[in-house]
């Protein structure tokens, strides 16, 4: 098991493999089931490639090797910044049945988020795209290798320039032997089990990868996942959704997200069985062809792009007749807009209240209207426990509102070497502080009200705020920085950060500038501020800090002008 991450007690361990809910599986392993039980159909649709089951189960295994053979072990960290294309797939499926770990990166994150992740986890290999969406992802490489120096290998999908093409690692096809399986050195076993002759096969209970957290910290979090628990989230999500091996799921969202990655997403629609088609981009221009020529019947959304898909599907007067459920999650989707979905698209809405730490709350595909419109579902598993507490951890009344701690099979004990910021992320008993402010209604159901983290959820896309002002307080001519969410109308939320500047400074700052500033730092484009005030003096709190909700307020009314 990988260093520095907490695990489950033995007790609650012991618990979840009786319940049922830990099967023993590997990520690897189910691959390979698949591929026995589906081969010739289709898995993964990228573009104009049709994968199969058996050609994926074959193209990992012969990738898996390739990188062995350039060094990667069991354990070993390799940074995975792919968009939706099949390369990503077989990359993760490769390094997991090598037992290494994927670590997921946005495509969005640029060199200050790479290089800090890649050090943070010791990577030995950062795996991109060659250029994509405008973006050139071997100028980023070029950067982070320079700052990171356990950064042995660059593969890219695509034209490698200096760098190794992920193509030339894939060793030759192989004939199936009778019985379906290709022996490769990555799968072979001699008779103590070692795979390759060289290495033990990764067990269910170890760390599969690790996810980045949305975070509230100066420095992102890591969020190391088991075979066992991740397994069993996506099983149960495919259960809750209705996957089958008929179903086809559009996978719009960047599928490093845990949302589509796992809720059910692209892996609980490969473990149903069912087709997976991959999008480069989200708008009705590029989805709605693919919802239609490829026949999906279910496909996740944030709010903002839900909003978008009601209006063009209304302006177009457009039907999908094999679309069966559109899941909306990662914000708070407005009841307004909520009850447009099942008369504008014809389907079922199913809101989703996930986070990659765990707990996913999902509507059921039968409950009434009023609960998939009013509220964010309730658990899916009956061995999640939740509470809702109040500022002393006190359980609230039932029906009212209060912060929500919730522990579970797949939802993690803390962060990967973090042992200071878990002693306050996780209470003394384990339960997870998800930093959500929900009230359960009396048949069950949250509802989430608020968020007490300090962060900004731009649209689904989280914020740390004390990321952002650690990065703005690095410009000589800004004193203090803090930075808070603005209300928006389209995505939910912006960012605002108020800024001192610094006294003694001798040109005036611009917000243009300050912008600039950032960007050239190398933070992602979606944390950079979108509106900058200049400020003599924060608002404080009765002890003296400073107060965000006194900075809501006053962007929110300077706003509404
Ligand atoms: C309000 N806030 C929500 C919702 C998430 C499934 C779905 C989403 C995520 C995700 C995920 C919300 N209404 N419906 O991982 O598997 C906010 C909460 C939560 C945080 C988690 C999944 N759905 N949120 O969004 O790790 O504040 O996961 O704690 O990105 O998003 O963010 P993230």
């Amino acid at each position: 098991m990988l260093a520095g991450c907490p695990t489950w007690p033995q007790e609650f361990a012991e618990r979840y493999r009786q319940e049922g809910c830990w099967r023993g599986e590997t990520f690897g392993e189910m691959l390979r089931e698949r591929a026995k039980a589906y081969g010739e159909r289709i898995a993964i649709v990228s573009g104009e490639r049709r994968i199969s089951y058996a050609e994926l189960d074959d193209r990992t295994d012969r990738l898996a090797e390739g990188l062995l053979g350039i060094g990667i072990e069991p354990q070993d960290r390799v940074v995975v910044q792919l968009p939706n294309i099949a390369e990503f797939f077989e990359v993760i499926f490769a390094l997991f049945r090598i037992g290494a770990l994927p670590v997921f990166a946005l495509p969005l994150h640029r060199r200050l988020e790479i290089s800090y992740i890649s050090e943070f986890s010791e990577a030995k290999a950062y795996i991109i795209a060659g250029q994509d969406a405008g973006f050139d992802y071997r100028e980023l490489a070029r950067e982070v290798i320079r700052e990171v120096p356990s950064l042995r290998h660059v593969l890219v999908a695509g034209e490698a320039q200096e760098f190794v093409a992920l193509e030339e690692l894939y060793g030759e096809p192989r004939e199936p032997k009778m019985g379906g399986e290709a022996e490769t050195s990555a799968n072979k076993r001699d008779e103590n089990g070692k795979q390759g002759g060289r290495r033990s096969q990764p067990h269910p209970g170890d760390i599969a990868f690790l996810q980045l957290s949305g975070g509230t910290t100066g420095l992102p979090k890591l969020i190391p996942r088991t075979h066992d628990d991740y397994i069993y989230s996506l099983r149960l999500s495919a259960e809750i959704c209705g996957l089958n091996d008929h179903s086809v799921y559009l996978a719009v969202l960047p599928a490093a997200h845990n949302y589509p990655l796992s809720s059910p997403g692209v892996l609980g629609t490969l473990y149903a069985g069912g087709r997976v088609v991959l999008a480069r981009g989200a708008s009705p221009d590029e989805a709605f062809p693919l919802l239609l020529r490829e026949r999906v019947t279910i496909t996740a959304l944030v709010p903002p792009l839900a909003l978008i898909w009601l209006d063009a599907a209304e302006r177009q007067r457009i039907e999908f007749p094999h679309l069966q459920v559109l899941q909306v999650g990662g914000a708070k989707f407005s009841a307004e807009a909520a009850a447009r979905v099942k008369p504008t698209l014809g389907c079922q809405l199913q809101q989703v209240f996930g986070m990659a730490e765990g707990l996913v709350n999902y509507t059921r595909l039968d409950d009434p209207d009023e609960v998939i419109v009013h509220t964010q579902g309730r658990p899916m598993s009956p061995w999640d426990e939740v509470r809702v507490v109040d500022d002393e951890d006190n359980e609230v009344p039932p029906g009212e509102a209060g912060h929500l701690l919730t522990r579970g099979p797949y939802t993690i004990r803390g962060y990967y070497r973090a042992e200071e910021h878990n002693a306050k992320a996780f209470t003394s008993d384990g339960f997870y502080r998800t930093g959500d402010i929900v009230r359960i209604n009396s048949d069950g159901h949250l509802i989430v009200e608020g968020r007490d983290k300090d962060q900004i959820n731009r649209g689904g896309e989280k914020i740390a705020a004390e990321e952002v002002e650690n990065q703005l307080l690095a410009h000589p001519g800004v004193h203090d920085a803090a930075v808070v969410a603005m209300p928006d109308e389209y995505l939910g939320e912006r960012t605002c950060a108020f800024v001192i500047p610094h006294p003694a400074a001798d040109t005036p700052l611009s917000g243009v500038q300050i912008k600039a500033f950032l960007r050239g730092r190398g933070l992602a484009a979606f944390k950079i501020p979108d509106r900058i005030e200049f400020i003599d003096s924060f608002p404080k709190t009765k002890v003296g800090k400073v107060s965000k909700k006194a900075l809501r307020e006053l962007i929110a009314e300077k706003q509404r002008g």
